[in-house]
């Protein structure tokens, strides 16, 4: 509330300075190893997919080369690539996700 000495009261005016947070997109790479299964399983645990949209997008992935599986905030791409990358090396798979802007 701004008082403007004339005895006068006003609400101030709103002016949040925030910005739209830049967006990364998380990208599935392919290789020759990773069994198709294990990809379907990590874009449904880690991208809420369901095993239809899981199985398209780890088949582009397959025939492409890479695919996005999501597009997030920075600091959840980093974190969504790391538990991917992650549960893959405990795996024993070479299965790797990478983070890149998304212009
Ligand atoms: N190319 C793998 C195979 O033939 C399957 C695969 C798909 C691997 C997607 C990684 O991100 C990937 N078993």
């Amino acid at each position: 509330v701004d008082d403007d000495e004339g005895g006068h009261l006003a609400i101030a005016e709103a002016r949040p300075k925030l910005q739209t947070p830049r967006l990364y997109k998380v990208v599935l790479l392919n290789d020759d190893y990773t069994p198709m299964e294990f990809v379907v399983e990590v874009l449904e645990r880690f991208f809420a997919m369901n095993r239809e949209l899981a199985t398209q997008v780890m088949l582009k992935v397959h025939l492409e080369g890479s695919a996005v599986c999501g597009i997030f905030p920075r600091d959840i791409a980093e974190t969504k690539a790391m538990q991917v990358n992650d549960f893959a090396q405990d795996s024993q798979h070479p299965l790797l996700c990478e983070v890149e802007p998304d212009d």
